[in-house]
């Protein structure tokens, strides 16, 4: 078979920073190709971790003393870079939340039971993770406002001219996923946002699985909200971000009440803090917040385009090369994916799959991925997934095809 295009990165110096790759997991080395559920973290993150708890551990945004002035700098420059990030318009746009999960759940909260009220329609896609069905049902049932469903082409690709009919003049918002974590699949996002802004709805963007592998530009997107969790973007779990253009966000109310989220707090009446502040209830993860910037520090010096092609790569060689493995079919052939493979293999459950990978090092999700109206849709329980990183190698393909084969056979027998 042909060897595809050799990139420019090195991904040995990679796999050095990452001391998590170097371990054995049942007595062989560890193939770590669960990235979409979490990625690693290169020792950039761990040690801003350990130095931000070591040097400056302190509240942010109240004290005057030297290490909380210290510690909300260091807070509000991850801001501005996440901003930069994403090309937010302002660093006021970027709200700090536990993950993509909370983010969705404010903006239902706080936009959805503003804004969307009974009649309305909201329309989602058949291939949401379920962080982006069950908060909208929940607003739904509350408001008594309708969901609708995109369906999803049998290559596991949303079907445009359905959305298109399915649109109307009803439709207030449209939350959709930018990667499918399930399919790999990357959607027509720009071509959804001009559609859904013709009708004056509004559109979310679940952009958890494209933040590590893809360049997001909110401004150019034109999307009105979006949301990633930086645990997927080698950074720490516990913090991700919730963007939203000014205009929006200023119309909303807040999630939760408390401190830091207020200006000025009365039995007469309570008056909010100016955003982001006035989403940011409470003591946030503030170390982990910090850490955050080390994360796009790391996927920017290498480089997207740079990871991309590499992921590409990897996606490529392991799409062909399973063909090998008898009774493999994937799960979500679009044409264009990042680098996530769904796959079952006739006559082997996927929670079977991934046990014995597991015994030979090899680390895959198995089940429903969150995504069980996806699953009902292909008519399957589950799926076995690989997903890959910038840290992952061709070598390890190769492994995990062999592993692969081994287990046919012993099934076979
Ligand atoms: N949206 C998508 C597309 C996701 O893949 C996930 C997590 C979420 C939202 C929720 O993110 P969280 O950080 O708030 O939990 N997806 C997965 C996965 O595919 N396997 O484990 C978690």
């Amino acid at each position: 078979m042909s060897v595809l295009t050799p990139n420019k990165i090195d991904v040995d110096a990679i796999r050095d920073q990452f001391p998590v790759l170097h371990q054995e997991v049942n007595g062989k080395p560890l193939i770590y190709f669960d990235n979409a559920a979490t990625s690693q973290k290169p020792k950039v993150v761990i040690d801003a971790l350990s130095a931000y708890y070591e040097q400056i551990n302190s509240n942010i945004h109240r004290g005057v003393h030297t290490l909380a002035e210290k510690a909300t700098t260091a807070y509000e420059e991850t801001r501005k870079r996440a901003a930069e990030f994403i090309n937010a318009g302002e660093v006021a746009e970027v709200i700090f939340t536990k993950g993509t999960t909370e983010g969705i759940n404010l903006l239902a909260s706080s936009y959805g039971r503003k804004f969307i009220g009974e009649g309305d329609e909201i329309l989602i896609s058949h291939m949401e993770h379920h962080s982006n069905i069950v908060p909208w049902q929940m607003l739904c049932e509350e408001v008594g406002a309708t969901l609708k469903v995109i369906p999803v082409t049998p290559s596991g690709e949303i079907d445009f001219e359905a959305f298109q009919s399915l649109l109307s003049d009803k439709t207030r918002l449209v939350a959709v996923v930018y990667v499918s974590n399930t399919l790999g699949t990357i959607n027509p996002v720009k071509e959804i946002i001009k559609a859904a802004h013709e009708k004056e709805a509004v559109v979310f963007l679940d952009c958890a699985q494209a933040a590590p592998h893809m360049d997001l530009n909110v401004q150019s997107l034109d999307c009105d909200f979006m949301a990633f969790s930086a645990h997927k973007a080698y950074g720490p779990t516990g913090t991700g971000i919730l963007y939203g253009k000014r205009a929006l966000l200023e119309k909303m109310p807040p999630y939760q009440g408390g401190g830091e989220m207020i200006k000025d707090v009365s039995f007469g009446g309570t008056t909010y803090n100016e955003i982001p502040y006035k989403f940011e209830a409470g003591t946030p993860n503030i170390g982990e917040v910090v850490a955050f910037k080390a994360a796009l520090d790391f996927i920017d010096e290498i480089g997207k385009e740079q990871i991309a092609a590499h992921e590409n790569h990897l996606l490529a060689y392991a799409t062909e090369r399973l063909k090998e493995v008898e009774g493999f079919t994937p799960v979500g052939t679009a044409a264009n994916k990042v680098s996530v493979i769904s796959f079952n293999i006739e006559g082997v459950h996927p929670f079977d799959l991934g046990m014995m990978l597991d015994a030979k090092g090899i680390a895959v999700r198995t089940g429903h991925h969150c995504t069980q109206p996806l699953m009902d849709h292909f008519q399957i329980e589950g799926t076995a997934r690989a997903s890959f990183a910038v840290y992952n190698t061709i070598e390890e393909i190769d492994q995990f095809v062999d592993a692969l084969k081994g287990i046919v056979k012993v099934f076979k027998k």
